[in-house]
């Protein structure tokens, strides 16, 4: 069979949206530029928009379908010839396209013999918007005149600095304690990573100026009290983290002197006293819809550290795939970690038909996780369940009923993704990999999701409507059965509360808290987890994704809580409505003022405000196929929630933030051009 060269087929895909009383539209169109024929393909397409089973498509049918990842048919007998186009328009989307990231991100053509072609694409284009296509982060430049004259995110506690300096060639800290080297040697790799040319710390003589750590009683865990005195500067901390803390401060005073001597000074005499309002300023990110490896995920960790934030929420499960090595399962890694053509999990949100993927090993683990505590990191994993379980369940198929019939969907398209809360073995599995979770992150706080468990699941588990009966009655178990192969989740994730698949989660997570309280180990849950409050409220928190309303009610209800709502902190929400950002927009659209100004705690009482751990941002990575949009998306809105986490209500400032937040690092580098 002879085909086109792979750069002679080109696929354009456009959005029109709804006008004028017309049905939207998703076109996509396959040109051959060359001059052979194209026959006997199918083309595949992938990217977060999801082609809707329900709905129409014209000029092709659909042979295959899973979440976003869509097969086309052309007609019976259909050749492409040279010079020639193939249009398909598809009139059912599960949602409308908002941005130019949502269309396909990656397609390929599957030819007979099983062999496939990648296709050259571009962006999908709006028949409404020809803006430039945005990507990078965007820059914010430091304005003549600051109103502050030193560089400091997020603002300490209290800054009482004056008169000006000459800049110092760098710094050669003098610890006089095991916490004040160790957080001496953490610097000094935190700034080699982050902004190696500069020479941070250096010695003295390269001209470094010395700074004096000293141990000092009564300082908190994350502590310190930076003073400038002619040539003498010293901090005092009682910890590793306060020492670090307080030379990241001089690191960034530096660097501001250094880049805009302008605009900033480095103080000659006064002090900074300075600790954290809130005791969790986290960072969570999905590393199961894209891969990042460990390379990137130390960087970050990096960056988590300039901006003082002290955890990080690793989202290590998904239904897309299974991150983290098991020695007991091996295939949770050999079969979860992968997609490709042809594979259990077929490429999907942008991956190519060759078998990309990956996953940490143990090895990688513990070095990332000591990084990370050098850092004043700590790190909390995270393994969805029991939803979010597509990939663990291609992996390790003894988690479901095999006695189960029909189908029920996740919100994201998934079918039957939800490990079965009525099996033995499902525990003994479950305990197993999180029996070797527990050995690695050193925490010891383990996330067990339990978000977006559709309304259906198990109903048609003949082991799970048994059970629901022997503990919630014949009408719920009744109930529960007739929801069988009945279409849910067409409008966001199901409210599931009060349901036969709330009652069998809630067995699941109280039977699971449990084992982790044996063990020694908190549990974290997203805001679902709540469900029937079974789970032992003071061996876990919650992330509330809702909105502020659902947190202060958890938090009234006797939770810990770090708050999170997705219409400000989830990092995948684009900065603005318009097609040319990318990103999604489900929950909101928010550009870094608008979360800078968010109060997560607006409208809390005095009682609901003890129950507060703190915020973090969310990056889910559905549209972080490309790099600079991850920078886009994530900069500077991380420093920004880190301020809200770290710098009192009543110092806050917007102007002060927008002039200094240029000076923050990004992940890739990957500046708007
Ligand atoms: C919701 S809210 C999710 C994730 C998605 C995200 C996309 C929640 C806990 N889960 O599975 O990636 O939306 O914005």
């Amino acid at each position: 069979m002879s085909v086109p060269r792979p750069k002679a087929l080109r696929l354009e895909t456009l959005w029109n949206p709804p006008a004028d009383g017309e049905e939207f539209s998703y076109v996509l169109r396959l040109k051959n530029l060359g001059t052979e024929p194209l026959s006997n393909f199918s083309l595949c397409v992938s990217g977060p928009g999801r082609v809707d089973p329900a709905g129409r498509v014209e000029g092709a049918t659909v042979s295959q379908r899973l979440s976003n990842f869509t097969e086309f048919q052309p007609p019976a007998n259909f050749v492409l010839s040279a010079g020639e186009t193939w249009t398909i328009s598809v009139y059912a989307l599960s949602w409308q396209f908002r941005h130019w990231t949502d269309g396909a991100t990656s397609g390929y053509l599957a030819l007979s013999d099983g062999s496939t072609i990648v296709l050259s694409i571009e962006p999908t284009r709006s028949s409404v918007s020809n803006a430039p296509l945005k990507r990078g982060a965007e820059i914010y430049p430091v304005p003549v005149n600051a109103p502050v004259q030193v560089s400091i995110i997020p603002w300490p506690n209290h800054v009482a600095v004056a008169s000006r300096r000459p800049l110092p060639a760098g710094f050669a800290p003098q610890a006089q304690s095991a916490a004040g080297e160790a957080a001496t040697r953490s610097f000094a790799a935190l700034v080699e990573h982050l902004f190696a040319v500069e020479g941070i710390v250096r010695s003295e003589a390269e001209g470094a100026v010395p700074v004096a750590l000293k141990d000092a009683a009564g300082y908190g865990p994350e502590a310190y009290w930076l003073s400038f005195e002619g040539e003498t500067i010293t901090i005092e901390a009682s910890s590793q983290t306060g020492f670090l803390y307080g030379l990241v401060t001089l690191g960034q005073i530096w660097r501001g002197a250094r880049l805009h001597p302008e605009v900033f000074q480095f103080p000659a005499t006064g002090e900074i006293v300075d600790e954290p309002s809130m005791g969790w300023r986290g960072l969570h990110l999905d590393v199961a819809r894209q891969f990042y490896g460990a390379a990137e995920i130390k960087k970050l960790l990096a960056v988590l550290a300039w901006n003082k934030l002290n955890r990080f929420h690793w989202h290590l499960s998904d239904d897309e795939a299974w991150r983290v090595e098991i020695d007991a399962y091996p295939d949770l890694t050999e079969v979860g970690a992968w997609r490709g053509h042809g594979l259990a999990v077929p490429p999907l949100l942008g991956s190519s038909p060759a078998r990309t993927g990956g996953y940490y090993t143990k090895a990688a683990i513990r070095e990332i996780v000591g990084h990370a505590k050098s850092l004043g990191v700590e790190i909390v994993p995270e393994i969805d369940m029991p939803g979010h379980c597509y990939a663990m369940l291609q992996a390790i198929p003894e988690l479901r009923d095999p006695a189960e019939v029909g189908s029920y969907y996740s919100v994201q398209g998934f079918p039957d993704n939800c490990i079965n809360p009525a099996r033995e073995k499902t525990y003994e599995i479950v305990e197993t990999i999180l029996s070797e979770l527990i050995e690695l992150f050193p925490f010891k706080t383990i996330h067990l999701g339990a978000d977006e468990v559709p309304l259906g699941a198990w109903s048609g588990s003949p082991e799970a409507l048994e059970h629901l009966l022997s503990v919630a009655g014949d009408e719920v178990a009744g109930a529960h059965a007739k929801r069988l192969n009945v279409v849910t989740n067409t409008h966001g994730a199901d409210d599931i509360h009060g349901s036969g698949a709330a009652i069998l989660q809630a067995e699941f997570l109280s039977h699971v808290q449990r084992f982790l309280a044996s063990k020694g180990c908190i549990t974290g849950g997203w805001e679902e987890a709540a469900h029937g409050d079974v789970i032992d409220r003071s061996k876990s928190y919650l992330c509330s994704w809702r909105n502020v309303e659902v947190s202060a009610e958890l938090a009234e209800r006797g939770y810990e809580m770090v708050v999170c709502p997705g219409q400000v902190y989830y990092l995948d929400m684009a900065l603005r409505p318009d097609w040319d950002e990318p990103g999604a927009s489900w929950a909101g659209t928010s550009d870094a003022e608008k979360l800078y100004n968010f109060d997560p705690i607006g409208g809390w009482t005095a009682s609901q405000k003890q129950k507060l751990l703190g915020i973090q941002a969310c990056i889910w990575s559905e549209p972080m196929t490309d790099r600079a949009v991850f920078d886009r998306l994530v900069f500077p809105r991380l420093s920004a929630l880190a301020e809200t986490g770290w710098t009192k209500p009543s110092s806050k400032s917007w102007e002060r933030f927008r002039a200094l937040a240029g000076l923050m690092p990004l992940l890739y580098g990957l500046q708007q051009s």
